[in-house]
């Protein structure tokens, strides 16, 4: 296939979806209502509109149709009665169960599944070389055993779009096959893997620069990029709507300690994430594993927060990015009562509570990240020369500073540092041997300034009135990077 596949714009007219989930019993923190809540919403922002629902609760789906054959005869009848353009399935279908259901509810419906509809989703939503390339490349995936399918499809109507299609819609489609599909999708990993070489140079270089970093992680619209905008100024698109960002931003951001760590806000997650979509996010998705701490974001005001949340770890896990520390923030407090925020902070005491969007918890949240970052970190006291003077700005943006001051051979500090600056200080660590105890009673040091000298490091309130010291201080180390 020598064209790329163009997400076209939403058609004018929404079209009439029918949404239909199969309850297989195993459905402890997704009951089916919730699942096909989230799936209206994620047809609402495909830009279609729910006209109804059909269920049914099966102990193992059919093999020929997914769902039993009197359902089906109730699926043909309700997409007649409604009028109704599309069917989504909650669950994924096979090639042949969505070719037997197509043909069982005529050629001018479409039957699309929950993968299908979050890949064109993905499809709308991308915006960058790399984005489009990495939803591209999980569309053709997907669309590769169904070709056949596909191609009868379109037989009937070569001008058919709207949702659930987009990516497999155009006037090259007949002439597609497998071989051309296979050879796109060599192509398309060939023009991803060179975009990634860049992103692993850019990758090694700011570890090597030893700076911390943090990365937002969550649910999709839990309010990672309004958290984002408000801690660092950025200006990541913020939308109540699933999967508005699909792309990673990186923002220096600046802690009350005195340096700067790196803050990421990328991609969202769902339940039964599409693997060949995390397969395909893979470069987008390092800048998850690679970093020192993950916030793991929630909208506390949804029900369904903590079922999201292990959704989040399950996907966590597909991404090797486990064995990170992870801090809990509970988002959208200001939507919850005095009492439902109270009985939060009881239940989960290791998590920040805040609003991103009124701007509250973050004081607290900032102390947290500085608190984490100094845990994975060494302590190291180095003497560096008055001509140093990079040096000492570098150990300022990047280091916590737990004490300093001058002395005649340049500045005596004490700080708290990340592997590779603790390398980068190895030599004036040497020559800090031997100059002076700092606690020594009879220190000649009369300028010596320790922070929280002046009170600044005194326990602080957060604004939402909980000590920001009183923060849970277990973790695992931090993966070698
Ligand atoms: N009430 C309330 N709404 C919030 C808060 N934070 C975010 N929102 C809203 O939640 C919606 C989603 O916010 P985003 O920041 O786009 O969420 P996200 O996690 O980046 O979502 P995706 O990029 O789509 O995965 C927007 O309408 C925000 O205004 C909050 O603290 N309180
Ligand atoms: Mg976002």
């Amino acid at each position: 296939m020598s064209r790329r596949f163009k997400p076209q714009s939403t058609a004018p007219v929404p079209e009439r979806a029918l949404l239909v989930g199969v309850d297989l019993g195993e459905r402890d923190e997704w009951p089916q209502d919730r699942s096909m809540a989230e799936l209206g919403r994620l047809v609402e922002t495909d830009g279609a509109e729910v006209v109804g629902e059909l269920t049914q609760r099966l102990a193992k789906p059919v093999p020929k149709t997914f769902i039993g054959s009197g359902k089906t005869e109730e699926l043909v009848e309700r997409v007649r009665a409604e009028k109704v353009d599309v069917v989504v399935f909650d669950e994924d279908l096979t090639p042949s169960q969505q070719s037997n259901l197509e043909r069982a509810v005529g050629k001018d419906v479409k039957i699309i599944d929950r993968t299908a509809l979050i890949l064109d989703i993905f499809g709308r939503h991308a915006t960058t070389t790399e984005g489009r390339l990495q939803v591209e490349l999980a569309q053709l995936r997907y669309v590769l055993p169904r070709l056949r399918g596909m191609w009868s499809h379109l037989m009937g109507e070569q001008t058919r779009g709207g949702i659930g299609s987009r990516f497999g819609q155009g006037e090259s489609q007949l002439e597609v096959d497998r071989r051309m599909v296979r050879n796109r999708i060599a192509q398309v990993r060939r023009e991803l893997e060179r975009l990634d070489e860049r992103r692993k140079t850019q990758s090694k270089a700011r570890w090597e620069s030893g700076v911390f970093r943090v990365a937002l992680v969550g649910y999709t619209n839990a309010g990672k990029s309004t958290l984002m905008n408000a801690l660092t100024g950025a200006d990541v698109y913020v939308k109540d709507e699933l999967f508005a960002t699909l792309d990673a931003t990186t923002r220096s951001l600046s802690l009350e300690e005195g340096r700067s760590v790196t803050l990421t806000d990328t991609v969202g997650f769902i339940q039964k994430l599409p693997t060949t979509l995390v397969e395909a996010f893979r470069s987008t998705l390092a800048e998850v594993r690679e970093a020192n701490l993950i916030l793991c974001v929630a909208d506390a005001s949804d029900e369904a927060w903590e079922a999201q949340v292990s959704s989040v770890t399950t996907t966590l896990g597909e991404i090797d990015a486990l064995d990170i520390p992870r801090v809990l923030c509970l988002n959208k407090i200001d939507r919850l009562g005095e009492d439902a925020v109270a009985a939060l902070r009881l239940k989960h005491p290791e998590a920040q509570l805040l609003s991103a969007l009124e701007r509250r918890g973050l004081a607290d949240l900032r102390h947290r990240i500085a608190t984490e970052a100094a845990a994975t970190e060494q302590t190291v006291t180095a003497l560096i020369p008055f001509d140093e003077g990079r040096l000492v700005k570098l150990v300022h943006e990047r280091c916590q500073v737990i004490r300093e001051s001058y002395v005649q051979e340049g500045l005596l500090v004490t700080v708290k540092a990340s592997e590779a600056m603790a390398r980068s200080l190895e030599p004036y660590a040497k020559a800090a041997e031997g100059v002076v105890a700092w606690d020594e009673p009879d220190s000649p040091f009369s300028d010596e300034k320790r922070p929280g000298d002046d009170g600044s490091h005194e326990p602080e309130h957060g604004e939402d009135g909980h000590l920001v010291e009183d923060v849970d201080d277990k973790r695992v180390p931090t993966e070698e990077l």
